[in-house]
């Protein structure tokens, strides 16, 4: 450990369970850690596909852009002054086992777990919470979250990059001054194609942006797989974009007039964009999925039409009021939820930032030893 109480070597260990928000989490944790001069971070990641897939082009020789070294997760036995252990995915045995000698012989390194994105209440009263580890080592939770009492939310980027040509392309169509943009990233299994035909049958025309290589329901709409496919049904007009790299896709976010999103990291960056949107949260159980929609819609991101909608997207079929009325309802109050979402931005700018709370934790913990 360097002579200052400052850690500088930071590692941030990623699992990836399914999909890309393990990756993209992490990915954008490292990237904002990164960026404190002669911090030193690493990701150790176990499938560097998942990762690579947000980030183009790929890092040469795995230096990101940012800094960040990307490593294969059992590349790396010495462990750093700060382990990042991410959503309870656990830590490479050999690193672990480094971690314990290290304990033996003097000081284990800052060991926390960043937890995933909740608005529950309870997560306030777990975050930093310390737990003793049967072999000794003490972990420490640690939660982002909407609140002071929480670790906060990642920053958006400073400035975000060009949108690629081919999803300028699917801007301009169709020429309609009308016409609403929304970008649409959800789960296989969705209200998705029920929502399409709202649109579709709807007073506004809506240009959906439909990812690349992610399975959609897009209710028997035969929107071909490649960027640049179009498929037009009413007043609803479905194109195909590529999927993006993941600062590319916070561009497109921020230029959509709302947006879909699901999981975690898409969730959060919508909210930073400012605009109109519907989550669908990450498929459990429904009264867990439920609870957590339900703790989100109640800290007020949005006016209650759109609190509906995204409680309906939420819900299995026929439990709720249908989708097409709650369309409806929520686009009839369009106004008020740009006016909304552009406040809960501003709210969320007033909270904690998770990079900084996370660095001024790993001092404090390391301060406390001295
Ligand atoms: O892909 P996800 O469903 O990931 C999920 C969630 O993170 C969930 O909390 C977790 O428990 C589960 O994984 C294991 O949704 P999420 O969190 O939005 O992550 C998607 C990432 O993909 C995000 O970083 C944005 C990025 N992305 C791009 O980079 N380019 C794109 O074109 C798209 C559509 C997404």
């Amino acid at each position: 450990m360097p002579e200052t109480v400052t850690p500088q070597r930071w590692d941030v260990v990623c699992r990836v369970v399914d999909h890309y928000g393990d990756a993209g989490v992490c990915l954008r944790l490292a990237r904002a850690l990164a960026q404190v001069p002669d911090r030193i971070v690493r990701l150790l990641v176990d499938q560097p596909a998942v990762l690579l897939a947000l980030i183009q082009p790929p890092p040469p020789e795995g230096r990101d852009r940012s800094g960040v070294h990307i490593v294969p997760w059992d590349a790396v036995v010495e462990p750093a002054d700060v382990v990042v252990e991410t959503f309870g995915g656990g830590l490479p045995p050999a690193y672990r086992e480094s971690m314990q000698r290290q304990r033996a012989t003097g000081v284990q390194p800052v060991w926390i777990n960043l937890d995933h994105l909740s608005a529950e209440d309870w997560v306030e009263g777990c975050h930093r919470l310390p737990s003793l580890q049967a072999d000794g080592l003490v972990c420490q939770f640690f939660y982002p979250g909407f609140t002071a009492r929480t670790g906060g939310l990642l920053r958006p980027l400073d400035r975000l990059p060009a949108l690629p040509d081919a999803v300028l392309d699917a801007l301009k169509a169709p020429q309609n001054a009308a016409a609403l943009t929304a970008s649409v990233f959800c789960y296989r299994d969705s209200r998705l194609a029920e929502l399409l035909d709202a649109m579709a049958q709807g007073p506004r025309p809506i240009r959906a942006l439909v990812p690349a290589g992610l399975p959609s329901d897009l209710g028997g709409r035969a929107l071909d797989p490649e960027p640049g496919a179009v498929w037009q049904d009413g007043a609803l007009t479905l194109l195909r974009v590529p999927f993006l790299d993941q600062d590319a896709y916070d561009a497109l976010l921020a230029r959509c007039d709302f947006n879909l999103v699901r999981g975690e990291d898409s969730w959060v960056r919508a909210q930073w964009a400012g605009k109109p949107l519907i989550w669908q949260a990450y498929r459990q159980e429904a009264a867990t999925r439920s609870a957590k929609v339900e703790a989100w819609l109640g800290r007020g991101p949005m006016p209650p039409a759109w609190a509906e909608l995204n409680r309906a997207f939420n819900c299995e079929p026929g439990a709720s009021d249908s989708l097409a009325n709650c369309w409806n309802r929520a686009l009839a109050d369009w106004t008020a939820a740009q006016q909304a979402a552009s406040d809960w931005r501003t709210r969320l700018a007033a909270g904690p930032d998770l990079a900084v709370t996370l660095a001024e934790f790993a001092a404090s913990t390391v301060q406390s030893r001295v």
